[in-house]
């Protein structure tokens, strides 16, 4: 290949990266995260805010399974039915959110027990009238902790109540505890856009431009030959 050739080609390949440039640039959402700030939320039981944790704890002063489930729009009996022990009271942590279908909400906990079975104690957390469990007594064992993160899509537009709890089970002895952090929202906003190549046009083009690198050595061949 001559050096004119050469140059040519590279004139070419530039041209043809323009056109990319100027034809299939598209546009795509941009994901926006809200830390929420945990020094607001509302607290009953035994609880407090502290070095960016929100720090709950079954001892006394406490508040009863029902106490919370009334507070959190779950229906009487969910905190029993999920933790599989007669839940008997504890603390929470709550807050009132407003999200929008797709919002993702992530957070980290950390759950720390004192106590040892049948005592079941155990933690949860609850969005959308429904509770979750985090961890319990049988699943760190006795006087276990376990330190993990959790994550939520949003399926319908709304206002929720945010909640974390943690309580005793069987009985209202020997602590257990919870503590939540980086508690995130992550929206993703269809009107603040970015241009990025769609991957489609992409495809496109760059099969033309192996079509054209191939008529080009093509040509080249033809020459030699
Ligand atoms: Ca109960
Ligand atoms: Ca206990």
């Amino acid at each position: 290949m001559t050096i004119t050739k050469l140059f040519n080609r590279s004139t070419l390949a530039a041209g043809a990266i323009a056109l990319i440039s100027s034809l299939c640039f598209g546009k795509v959402a941009i994901a926006e995260t809200k830390m929420f700030e945990l020094n607001d939320w509302s607290i009953l039981g035994s609880g407090n805010y502290t070095d960016n944790y929100l720090s709950l704890s079954s001892n006394s002063p406490d508040v009863s399974d029902t106490k919370m489930e009334n507070v959190l729009g779950l229906s009487s009996g969910t905190l029993d039915d999920i933790s599989g022990v007669n839940a008997t009271a504890g603390a929470l942590a709550y807050t009132t959110i407003e999200a929008k279908t797709g919002d993702i909400i992530n957070f980290n906990w950390f759950f720390k027990t004192k106590d040892y079975l049948p005592y079941d104690d155990f933690s949860f957390w609850s969005i959308s009238n429904t509770a979750t469990l985090l961890a319990d007594v049988s699943m760190v064992g006795n006087k276990g902790s376990i330190y993990n993160s959790e994550s939520y899509e949003i399926v319908a537009d709304g206002t929720y109540t945010l909640g974390f709890g943690i309580l005793d089970g069987k009985d209202t002895a020997v602590d257990s505890f919870l503590k939540i952090k980086n508690v995130t929202q992550t929206k993703y906003v269809p009107t603040q856009t970015k241009s990025v190549p769609e991957p489609t046009s992409m495809l496109g083009l760059l099969a033309v431009g192996a079509m054209g690198a191939s008529s080009l050595l093509k040509r080249d061949r033809e020459q030699q030959g």
